[in-house]
Protein backbone atom coordinates (compact mmCIF):
# COMPACT_ATOMS: atom_id res chain seq x y z
CA UNK A 1 0.00 0.00 0.00
CA UNK A 2 1.16 3.51 -1.20
CA UNK A 3 0.84 5.77 1.95
CA UNK A 4 1.39 9.26 -0.13
CA UNK A 5 0.60 12.90 1.32
CA UNK A 6 0.62 13.74 -2.64
CA UNK A 7 -2.99 14.29 -2.41
CA UNK A 8 -5.42 17.20 -3.50
CA UNK A 9 -5.59 17.90 0.14
CA UNK A 10 -2.21 18.44 0.74
CA UNK A 11 -2.06 22.03 -0.16
CA UNK A 12 -5.07 23.26 1.55
CA UNK A 13 -5.23 24.69 5.07
CA UNK A 14 -6.10 22.61 8.24
CA UNK A 15 -9.83 23.94 8.42
CA UNK A 16 -9.97 23.03 4.78
CA UNK A 17 -8.76 19.89 5.19
CA UNK A 18 -11.22 19.24 8.07
CA UNK A 19 -14.01 20.65 6.59
CA UNK A 20 -13.11 18.40 3.44
CA UNK A 21 -12.92 15.64 5.77
CA UNK A 22 -16.08 16.03 7.20
CA UNK A 23 -18.34 16.95 3.78
CA UNK A 24 -17.47 13.54 2.49
CA UNK A 25 -17.65 10.92 5.24
CA UNK A 26 -20.41 9.13 5.66
CA UNK A 27 -22.98 10.15 7.73
CA UNK A 28 -23.10 8.56 11.34
CA UNK A 29 -26.73 6.39 11.44
CA UNK A 30 -27.45 7.33 15.07
CA UNK A 31 -26.40 11.17 15.41
CA UNK A 32 -29.81 12.40 16.66
CA UNK A 33 -29.74 9.92 19.32
CA UNK A 34 -26.00 10.21 19.93
CA UNK A 35 -26.48 13.95 20.51
CA UNK A 36 -29.65 13.86 22.69
CA UNK A 37 -27.92 11.19 25.04
CA UNK A 38 -24.84 13.67 24.99
CA UNK A 39 -26.85 16.62 25.44
CA UNK A 40 -28.84 14.94 28.50
CA UNK A 41 -25.45 13.93 29.97
CA UNK A 42 -24.06 17.40 29.87
CA UNK A 43 -26.95 18.94 31.08
CA UNK A 44 -27.18 16.64 34.24
CA UNK A 45 -23.66 16.95 35.29
CA UNK A 46 -23.22 20.07 34.76
CA UNK A 47 -25.83 21.49 36.82
CA UNK A 48 -25.13 18.67 39.66
CA UNK A 49 -22.83 19.50 42.47
CA UNK A 50 -19.80 17.57 43.25
CA UNK A 51 -18.21 19.07 46.79
CA UNK A 52 -20.43 21.88 46.40
CA UNK A 53 -19.00 22.60 42.95
CA UNK A 54 -20.14 21.91 39.54
CA UNK A 55 -19.07 18.26 38.67
CA UNK A 56 -16.05 18.26 36.46
CA UNK A 57 -16.66 16.09 32.61
CA UNK A 58 -13.78 14.09 30.60
CA UNK A 59 -14.41 12.49 27.57
CA UNK A 60 -12.12 9.49 27.46
CA UNK A 61 -11.06 8.21 23.88
CA UNK A 62 -9.67 4.60 23.79
CA UNK A 63 -8.98 1.98 21.81
CA UNK A 64 -8.51 1.58 17.97
CA UNK A 65 -9.78 3.24 15.00
CA UNK A 66 -10.31 1.62 11.76
CA UNK A 67 -9.67 2.95 8.50
CA UNK A 68 -12.02 0.64 5.71
CA UNK A 69 -10.64 -0.10 2.19
CA UNK A 70 -14.06 -0.83 0.58
CA UNK A 71 -17.21 0.96 1.16
CA UNK A 72 -19.21 -2.05 2.28
CA UNK A 73 -16.24 -3.01 3.88
CA UNK A 74 -14.87 -6.36 3.95
CA UNK A 75 -11.31 -5.36 5.22
CA UNK A 76 -9.90 -2.58 6.31
CA UNK A 77 -6.68 -1.46 8.40
CA UNK A 78 -6.42 -1.52 12.07
CA UNK A 79 -4.09 -1.27 15.07
CA UNK A 80 -2.98 -3.07 18.13
CA UNK A 81 -4.70 -0.73 20.89
CA UNK A 82 -6.93 -2.65 22.96
CA UNK A 83 -8.35 0.16 25.12
CA UNK A 84 -7.03 -0.99 28.58
CA UNK A 85 -5.20 2.25 28.82
CA UNK A 86 -9.16 3.79 28.25
CA UNK A 87 -11.22 1.25 30.35
CA UNK A 88 -8.63 1.33 33.18
CA UNK A 89 -8.56 5.38 32.89
CA UNK A 90 -12.51 5.32 33.02
CA UNK A 91 -12.41 3.97 36.34
CA UNK A 92 -10.07 5.91 38.17
CA UNK A 93 -11.75 9.24 36.92
CA UNK A 94 -14.88 8.50 38.10
CA UNK A 95 -13.08 7.19 41.34
CA UNK A 96 -11.82 10.98 41.20
CA UNK A 97 -15.22 12.60 40.90
CA UNK A 98 -15.65 13.15 37.22
CA UNK A 99 -18.46 12.35 34.73
CA UNK A 100 -16.94 10.43 32.28
CA UNK A 101 -18.10 10.09 28.35
CA UNK A 102 -16.29 6.80 27.38
CA UNK A 103 -15.63 7.31 23.33
CA UNK A 104 -14.55 3.55 22.82
CA UNK A 105 -13.85 1.22 20.31
CA UNK A 106 -16.67 -1.45 19.68
CA UNK A 107 -15.37 -4.74 21.23
CA UNK A 108 -12.75 -2.81 23.08
CA UNK A 109 -11.86 -3.27 26.90
CA UNK A 110 -14.34 -1.30 28.90
CA UNK A 111 -14.33 -0.21 32.14
CA UNK A 112 -14.87 -2.38 35.86
CA UNK A 113 -14.70 -5.69 33.36
CA UNK A 114 -10.81 -6.15 33.48
CA UNK A 115 -10.72 -8.78 36.50
CA UNK A 116 -13.17 -11.04 34.25
CA UNK A 117 -12.68 -13.82 31.70
CA UNK A 118 -12.09 -13.02 28.12
CA UNK A 119 -15.46 -14.36 27.24
CA UNK A 120 -17.15 -13.49 30.93
CA UNK A 121 -21.04 -15.25 29.82
CA UNK A 122 -19.49 -18.71 29.30
CA UNK A 123 -16.95 -18.30 31.80
CA UNK A 124 -18.31 -17.10 34.55
CA UNK A 125 -21.96 -18.75 34.78
CA UNK A 126 -22.62 -22.74 35.49
CA UNK A 127 -26.01 -24.49 34.54
CA UNK A 128 -27.98 -25.81 38.23
CA UNK A 129 -29.78 -28.78 38.97
CA UNK A 130 -33.02 -27.43 37.61
CA UNK A 131 -31.54 -25.90 34.24
CA UNK A 132 -31.36 -22.38 35.39
CA UNK A 133 -27.71 -20.60 35.32
CA UNK A 134 -25.70 -19.13 38.46
CA UNK A 135 -22.54 -17.72 38.50
CA UNK A 136 -19.93 -19.57 39.39
CA UNK A 137 -18.34 -19.42 43.27
CA UNK A 138 -14.94 -18.29 41.47
CA UNK A 139 -15.75 -15.12 40.21
CA UNK A 140 -18.89 -14.38 42.18
CA UNK A 141 -17.36 -11.73 43.38
CA UNK A 142 -15.79 -9.94 40.56
CA UNK A 143 -19.22 -10.22 38.65
CA UNK A 144 -20.64 -8.92 41.58
CA UNK A 145 -18.13 -5.80 41.69
CA UNK A 146 -17.92 -5.06 37.96
CA UNK A 147 -21.89 -5.23 38.02
CA UNK A 148 -22.51 -3.14 40.84
CA UNK A 149 -19.82 -0.41 39.57
CA UNK A 150 -20.77 -0.48 36.17
CA UNK A 151 -25.04 -0.32 37.26
CA UNK A 152 -24.03 2.29 39.44
CA UNK A 153 -21.72 4.52 36.84
CA UNK A 154 -24.26 4.18 34.20
CA UNK A 155 -28.02 4.78 36.30
CA UNK A 156 -26.10 7.52 37.95
CA UNK A 157 -25.45 9.51 34.99
CA UNK A 158 -21.74 9.52 36.05
CA UNK A 159 -20.61 7.05 32.59
CA UNK A 160 -22.15 7.64 29.06
CA UNK A 161 -20.56 5.02 26.65
CA UNK A 162 -20.42 5.76 22.99
CA UNK A 163 -18.81 3.24 20.76
CA UNK A 164 -16.91 3.47 17.74
CA UNK A 165 -15.25 1.86 14.66
CA UNK A 166 -14.18 3.51 12.08
CA UNK A 167 -11.61 6.54 11.72
CA UNK A 168 -15.24 8.44 10.04
CA UNK A 169 -17.18 7.85 13.23
CA UNK A 170 -14.54 8.29 15.69
CA UNK A 171 -13.94 11.89 14.36
CA UNK A 172 -17.27 12.89 13.79
CA UNK A 173 -18.20 11.60 17.29
CA UNK A 174 -15.66 13.60 18.86
CA UNK A 175 -16.33 16.78 16.98
CA UNK A 176 -19.82 16.23 18.34
CA UNK A 177 -18.67 15.63 21.72
CA UNK A 178 -16.13 18.46 22.03
CA UNK A 179 -18.70 21.14 20.77
CA UNK A 180 -21.37 20.00 23.30
CA UNK A 181 -19.12 20.24 25.93
CA UNK A 182 -17.86 23.54 25.23
CA UNK A 183 -20.94 24.92 27.58
CA UNK A 184 -18.31 23.44 30.36
CA UNK A 185 -15.43 25.83 30.16
CA UNK A 186 -12.53 24.78 31.70
CA UNK A 187 -13.99 21.99 34.04
CA UNK A 188 -14.12 19.69 30.35
CA UNK A 189 -11.04 17.55 29.82
CA UNK A 190 -10.35 15.60 27.08
CA UNK A 191 -8.25 12.79 27.56
CA UNK A 192 -6.91 11.43 24.29
CA UNK A 193 -5.99 7.53 24.61
CA UNK A 194 -7.25 6.38 21.54
CA UNK A 195 -4.91 5.32 18.59
CA UNK A 196 -6.22 7.15 15.71
CA UNK A 197 -5.66 6.18 12.28
CA UNK A 198 -2.66 8.21 10.59
CA UNK A 199 -3.46 6.99 7.22
CA UNK A 200 -7.17 6.45 5.58
CA UNK A 201 -8.98 5.95 2.49
CA UNK A 202 -11.38 8.81 1.66
CA UNK A 203 -14.77 7.48 1.11
CA UNK A 204 -14.96 9.40 -2.34
CA UNK A 205 -11.81 7.58 -3.09
CA UNK A 206 -12.74 4.07 -1.76
CA UNK A 207 -14.55 0.93 -4.33
CA UNK A 208 -18.02 0.17 -2.89
CA UNK A 209 -17.48 -3.03 -3.56
CA UNK A 210 -15.51 -5.90 -1.70
CA UNK A 211 -12.02 -5.46 -3.57
CA UNK A 212 -10.79 -8.79 -5.70
CA UNK A 213 -8.38 -11.28 -5.05
CA UNK A 214 -7.44 -11.91 -8.52
CA UNK A 215 -3.88 -9.65 -8.90
CA UNK A 216 -0.34 -10.13 -8.12
CA UNK A 217 -0.29 -6.68 -6.32
CA UNK A 218 -2.50 -4.40 -4.40
CA UNK A 219 -2.42 -0.85 -4.82
CA UNK A 220 -4.28 1.26 -2.85
CA UNK A 221 -3.93 4.87 -1.92
CA UNK A 222 -3.68 6.07 1.73
CA UNK A 223 -3.79 9.91 2.57
CA UNK A 224 -3.03 11.45 5.57
CA UNK A 225 -6.42 11.73 8.11
CA UNK A 226 -6.03 16.09 8.81
CA UNK A 227 -4.55 16.49 12.49
CA UNK A 228 -7.57 16.99 14.01
CA UNK A 229 -6.38 17.86 17.54
CA UNK A 230 -5.35 21.52 16.50
CA UNK A 231 -8.81 22.28 15.55
CA UNK A 232 -10.25 20.30 18.51
CA UNK A 233 -7.83 23.01 20.67
CA UNK A 234 -8.60 25.84 18.64
CA UNK A 235 -11.98 26.09 17.60
CA UNK A 236 -14.56 22.71 18.74
CA UNK A 237 -13.61 23.14 22.93
CA UNK A 238 -10.80 26.29 23.02
CA UNK A 239 -11.24 26.24 26.80
CA UNK A 240 -11.50 22.59 27.67
CA UNK A 241 -7.91 20.81 29.25
CA UNK A 242 -6.02 18.72 26.85
CA UNK A 243 -4.30 15.83 27.16
CA UNK A 244 -3.23 13.81 24.46
CA UNK A 245 -1.37 10.30 23.79
CA UNK A 246 2.38 9.72 22.05
CA UNK A 247 3.12 5.99 21.64
CA UNK A 248 6.41 5.40 20.14
CA UNK A 249 8.32 1.61 19.71
CA UNK A 250 11.61 3.48 19.60
CA UNK A 251 12.77 5.17 23.30
CA UNK A 252 15.10 7.65 21.66
CA UNK A 253 13.09 9.37 19.67
CA UNK A 254 9.88 9.11 21.93
CA UNK A 255 10.14 12.63 24.33
CA UNK A 256 11.22 14.92 20.86
CA UNK A 257 8.25 13.36 19.57
CA UNK A 258 6.49 14.04 22.99
CA UNK A 259 7.12 17.55 23.12
CA UNK A 260 6.43 18.19 19.15
CA UNK A 261 2.66 16.86 19.50
CA UNK A 262 2.75 19.40 22.91
CA UNK A 263 3.79 22.73 20.59
CA UNK A 264 1.98 21.81 17.40
CA UNK A 265 -1.14 21.11 18.93
CA UNK A 266 -1.00 23.42 21.87
CA UNK A 267 -1.65 20.68 23.79
CA UNK A 268 -1.89 21.03 28.49
CA UNK A 269 -0.31 17.83 28.31
CA UNK A 270 1.26 14.61 26.53
CA UNK A 271 1.40 11.51 28.08
CA UNK A 272 4.65 9.65 26.41
CA UNK A 273 4.46 5.71 26.36
CA UNK A 274 6.67 2.94 24.65
CA UNK A 275 4.65 -0.11 23.44
CA UNK A 276 6.55 -2.33 25.71
CA UNK A 277 6.42 -0.66 29.17
CA UNK A 278 2.91 1.19 28.67
CA UNK A 279 1.39 -0.61 31.47
CA UNK A 280 4.34 0.10 33.93
CA UNK A 281 5.68 3.73 32.83
CA UNK A 282 4.57 6.84 31.05
CA UNK A 283 5.66 10.17 31.47
CA UNK A 284 3.58 13.51 31.41
CA UNK A 285 5.12 16.31 29.17
CA UNK A 286 4.03 19.96 29.83
CA UNK A 287 5.74 23.12 28.44
CA UNK A 288 7.19 23.35 32.27
CA UNK A 289 8.18 19.93 33.35
CA UNK A 290 8.64 15.98 32.03
CA UNK A 291 7.03 13.99 35.21
CA UNK A 292 7.77 9.91 35.39
CA UNK A 293 4.27 8.38 36.88
CA UNK A 294 5.64 4.53 37.32
CA UNK A 295 3.01 1.69 38.51
CA UNK A 296 3.29 1.40 42.22
CA UNK A 297 3.86 -2.65 42.90
CA UNK A 298 3.80 -2.49 46.16
CA UNK A 299 0.06 -1.29 46.45
CA UNK A 300 -2.83 -4.29 45.38
CA UNK A 301 -4.47 -2.15 42.71
CA UNK A 302 -1.35 -1.25 40.84
CA UNK A 303 -2.50 0.50 38.11
CA UNK A 304 -0.31 3.19 36.04
CA UNK A 305 -3.21 4.98 35.63
CA UNK A 306 -3.91 5.52 39.18
CA UNK A 307 -0.98 7.74 39.97
CA UNK A 308 -1.35 9.13 36.37
CA UNK A 309 -4.95 10.36 36.76
CA UNK A 310 -4.31 11.62 40.42
CA UNK A 311 -1.74 13.76 38.73
CA UNK A 312 -3.65 15.10 35.80
CA UNK A 313 -6.37 15.87 38.09
CA UNK A 314 -4.73 18.15 40.43
CA UNK A 315 -3.59 19.51 37.09
CA UNK A 316 -6.67 19.97 35.99
CA UNK A 317 -7.74 22.00 39.44
CA UNK A 318 -5.15 24.39 38.89
CA UNK A 319 -5.86 24.86 35.68
CA UNK A 320 -10.22 25.71 36.65
CA UNK A 321 -8.64 27.85 39.22
CA UNK A 322 -6.03 30.25 37.00
CA UNK A 323 -9.27 30.30 34.17
CA UNK A 324 -11.28 31.98 36.89
CA UNK A 325 -8.90 34.88 37.45
O1 LIG B 1 -5.20 0.63 24.28
P1 LIG B 1 -3.97 0.07 24.96
O2 LIG B 1 -4.11 0.09 26.46
O3 LIG B 1 -3.60 -1.28 24.41
O4 LIG B 1 -2.75 1.04 24.57
C1 LIG B 1 -2.80 2.39 24.98
C2 LIG B 1 -2.14 3.30 23.94
C3 LIG B 1 -0.70 2.91 23.76
C4 LIG B 1 -2.87 3.20 22.61
C5 LIG B 1 -2.22 4.78 24.47
O5 LIG B 1 -1.55 4.86 25.69
C6 LIG B 1 -1.59 5.75 23.47
O6 LIG B 1 -0.44 6.04 23.49
N1 LIG B 1 -2.43 6.29 22.55
C7 LIG B 1 -1.98 7.19 21.49
C8 LIG B 1 -1.27 6.42 20.40
C9 LIG B 1 -0.66 7.33 19.36
O7 LIG B 1 -1.40 7.70 18.46
O8 LIG B 1 0.52 7.70 19.44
Amino acid sequence: MDASNKHEDAGKTLEAQAKAFFDSAPPLHNSHKISQDLNHFIQHNSSSLENGEARRIVCVTSGGTTAPLEQRCVRYVDNFSSGHRGATSTEYFLKAGYAVIFLHRRGSFQPFCRSLPDDPLLECFEPTNDLNIQVREAYSEAVKRAYMNHHTAVEGCLLLKLPFSTIFEYLQMLQMIAISMRCVGPRAMFYLAAAVSDYYVPWKDMVEHKIQSGSHLLDVKLVQVPKMLSVLRKDWAPQAFCISFKLETDSSILLNKANAALDKYNMHAVVANELLTRKERVVVVTSAEKITVLRDNSESANDVEDPLIKLLSERHTAYIEDSSR
